[in-house]
């Protein structure tokens, strides 16, 4: 996987993801990132690359020929016309599915926006796809690529070690993980699950499945409707359900006692 980002701020994105994993996978040679620096493509003789909006308003925005001219010359380069994806609080928003998608592909372009956004002749020549992190407000696209960029990097065969990467193939159904003990066996007067100490796989299984479905349902309930749950365990989460109205209704009586 060859990653370009076309940003004012190359040394933050080079930065960020030089450590750990995503690290090591470029000195393996498994990724290459690459920042394209837009500065670098401005004509003008005191280098800028923004203006002030027609039609007024506050801020500056990212002129259209320094981005369109970073990316022509990043395809002449590679002799292809790589998806460009734009850093945008208006874009689809990302998750591990789209992750998984973009992870097929042998180069992918993310072009950062600062300021109050990019002339929206560039956006339209070479935006193949609009992605946001999600509903909050940062100063910049950065951030975003980067996080995508270590999402998507630890789908690219070789990145994580086997037994790991196994374990995302699973993906656990859709559930949330279970919670995880190690030694000492009782921390601050708190027992480790019995169950955890018994050394019975089966019953240890069960367990996990039956905690994972609780915390899903108690704190992202959204996903079960994608879960892939057996019969005992709709059952199991039926009963849950059945629970949590039970405790519900004792709640309201309470109250208008
Ligand atoms: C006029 C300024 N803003 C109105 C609220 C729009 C705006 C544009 C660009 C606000 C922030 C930004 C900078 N953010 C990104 O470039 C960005 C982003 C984000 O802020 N949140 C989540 N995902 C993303 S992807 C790119």
């Amino acid at each position: 996987m060859n990653y370009h980002i076309l940003t004012l701020f190359p040394e933050m994105v080079l930065e960020g993801l030089n450590t750990s994993i995503i690290g090591r996978a470029v000195d393996k040679g498994l990724l290459s990132i690459e920042a394209v620096n837009i500065r670098d493509y401005t004509k003008e003789k005191h280098g800028h690359v923004d203006d002030a909006p027609y039609g007024g308003g506050a801020g500056m925005v990212m002129q259209a020929a320094p981005v369109c001219d970073a990316y022509e010359d990043l395809c002449r380069k590679l002799g292809k016309r790589p998806r460009v994806l734009y850093m945008t609080p208006q874009g689809r928003v990302f998750n591990q599915k789209i992750a998984k998608e973009l992870s097929a592909e042998e180069d992918l372009v993310f072009l950062c926006g600062h300021y109050e956004g990019i002339d929206e002749r560039a956006l339209e020549l070479i935006v193949t796809d609009c992605l946001s992190i999600g509903d909050y407000v940062l100063t910049g696209g950065e951030l975003p690529a980067m996080v995508m960029i270590d999402c998507i990097s630890r789908l690219v065969p070789g990145v994580l070690n086997n037994d790991v990467s196994a374990e995302i193939e699973s993906f656990h159904d859709n559930l949330l993980e279970y919670p995880q003990y190690t030694r000492p066996e009782v921390y601050a007067g708190m027992r480790v699950p019995e169950v955890l100490l018994s050394g019975h796989h089966k019953n240890i299984e069960t367990w996990r499945r039956q905690q994972s479905i609780k915390r899903t349902l108690e704190r992202r309930p959204d996903l079960l409707a994608e879960a892939n749950l057996s019969k005992k365990e709709q059952k199991y989460l039926e009963e849950l359900r059945r629970e949590q109205k039970k405790e519900l209704s004792s709640i309201f009586e309470n109250v208008l006692k």
